[in-house]
């Protein structure tokens, strides 16, 4: 049986829920043979990643499939890539606000996911929930943690991507559940 480290957000930037978890908290602990372990995550610069890592590493995961959610878009959104910069719009959970700076120095400018995002996107669309590749991850929390964990994992057989969800009011927590569940199906086939 595969293990998916599948990890979501806690609120942040004022608000007291965040579709990643709303979603996380309606998928099964299984999805055909891939044992799904749910982890949340701080909305915090490093320490997010650092959760992952070492959570991926307890659970001898085979991947890490990382949702946050993106106000302002109407679709679920898989990620194509995540890049060495940090600009924060708005303080992180523990007040840090890194503008325009890189990730890591020595790091690769960045990485291309190793989900099929593209697969991903269409299976998604097929379950009738709006789905599209994206770009961007921007450059706050979401993208910070899919870089470390890409750079961490770089060269191993450890998959990693980043998957981001619209907010509830715009997509409902059962569609956005159905959507993961949808992609990771998919990765796995
Ligand atoms: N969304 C933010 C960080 C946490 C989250 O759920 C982002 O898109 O960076």
């Amino acid at each position: 049986m595969k293990k998916l480290l599948l990890t979501y957000f806690e609120p942040f930037g004022g608000s007291d829920e965040n579709a990643s978890q709303a979603a996380a908290a309606l998928l099964p602990d299984r999805i055909g043979d891939i044992e799904i372990i749910k982890l949340e995550l701080p909305v915090v610069f490093g320490k997010c990643a650092e959760r992952a890592i070492d959570a991926a590493a307890a659970n001898g995961a085979d991947c890490v499939l990382s949702v946050g959610q993106a106000a302002g878009r109407g679709q679920v959104t898989p990620e194509l890539v995540a890049i060495n910069y940090m600009d924060a719009s708005i303080p992180d959970n523990d007040g840090n606000s890194p503008r325009g700076v890189r990730i890591d120095e020595s790091g690769a400018d960045a990485y291309f996911s190793t989900f099929p995002v593209r697969e991903m996107a269409a299976a998604i669309n097929e379950v009738g929930v709006h789905a599209a590749v994206s770009y961007s991850a921007g450059a706050y929390v979401c993208n910070d943690v899919f870089y470390r964990l890409s750079h961490r994992f770089r060269g191993t057989d450890v998959r990693v991507g980043f998957i981001h969800v619209p907010d509830t009011k715009t997509l409902a927590p059962t569609y956005a559940a159905r959507a993961l569940e949808a992609a990771i199906k998919i990765a796995f086939c």
